[in-house]
């Protein structure tokens, strides 16, 4: 079955790639990923000079998802900006997920790597792990004075990766700034930032850094980011593309984030539980429930989520 999609008008050979952080900070990583079947290249989120991040261990999995205080390890944006073309010549588009320490990082980042032409921009609003930097996703006029900045010096689509809200009052002031930014796609969502994770046996936290205290994935967090992809798929009545990021373990996970609004789906856990190999087994898994639901094509099922 055909799963190709299109994001901000970006044609994807399949709906499944990774969420930026999952196996992608290394030239290695990535290149594992262009040989993979995922449909894109998603980069780690980058800042101006490179990282190690934080202290280990810095994540965790276990049965119901994951935990991770990373610390923004990367490259640094040069190094990314000089991968850019050999990242592309593998044929599906490139995702270059720019973060940074303090918001006039963020136009610094995004001039140079957009004149390094990745098919498509994200920017990184809401990492959760930097002690003492807020997500700036939380800050609905700080998120609004940096996206017109990036927007400024951004030419290819540019999204923006956004931190789960809990309350529809979020996600309408949210929705209103991102209707004034020129943003064309959202991914939604990042980690459900700062849960603690406890080892009852070593009555002890699992990771190292801010005292246990990290980002969630996997499928413990799975309502919550479908409850954000068919807020503001709602919000803008489907007409700005979102991927769905967040508890994608099968492929009915993905059909899902699908009914709600999603156009593509990133897998972060589960792909590093895994490793390059879960992207087929994701795509067999959701051609064979769209075919047992009847739909021909992801197009099909979007958005169709019936209310009681
Ligand atoms: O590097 C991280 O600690 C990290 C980032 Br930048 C992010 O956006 N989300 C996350 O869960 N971890």
């Amino acid at each position: 079955m055909d799963l190709s999609t299109t994001i901000a008008g970006v044609r994807f050979p399949s709906c499944f790639m990774n969420a930026s952080g999952a196996l992608c900070v290394t030239r290695e990583e990535l290149l594992a990923l262009g040989r993979s079947r995922a449909g894109a290249i998603v980069t780690k989120s980058m800042t101006v000079e490179p990282r190690d991040g934080n202290p280990t261990p810095r994540y965790y999995a276990f049965p119901g998802g994951s935990i991770n205080s990373m610390g923004l390890p990367n490259l640094g944006y040069r190094a990314y900006a000089a991968l850019i073309p050999e990242l592309k010549s593998f044929g599906k588009p490139v995702i270059a997920s720019v973060a940074g320490l303090c918001e006039d990082d963020f136009p610094t980042i995004a001039a140079i790597i957009n004149a390094a032409k990745p098919d498509l921009i994200e920017v990184n609003l809401s990492c959760p792990n930097i002690p003492g930097k807020p997500q700036i996703g939380y800050d609905a006029e700080a998120s609004e004075r940096l996206l017109k900045r990036v927007r400024k010096v951004i030419t290819v689509p540019m999204g923006v990766k956004l931190p789960p809200y809990f309350d529809p009052a979020h996600h309408t002031a949210m929705g209103e700034v991102i209707g004034r930014c020129g943003v064309d796609f959202l991914n939604l969502i990042n980690s459900v930032g700062n849960g603690l994770v406890v080892d009852p046996e070593r009555e002890t936290v699992v990771i190292k850094p801010k005292g246990g205290f990290g980002g969630l994935g996997g499928t413990i967090i799975k309502p919550v980011a479908l409850a954000n992809v068919r807020a503001f798929w709602k919000i803008f009545e489907g007409q700005i593309s979102i991927i769905g990021t967040g508890g994608v373990v099968h492929g009915v996970d993905a059909f899902e984030h699908l009914l709600c609004g999603a156009s593509a789906v990133q897998i972060g856990t589960v792909l590093v539980e895994e490793g390059v190999s879960v992207f087929g087994r994701l795509e067999t898994e959701l051609a064979a429930q769209l075919s047992k639901k009847g739909y021909a094509k992801l197009e099909d099922c979007r958005g169709k989520l019936k209310e009681l």
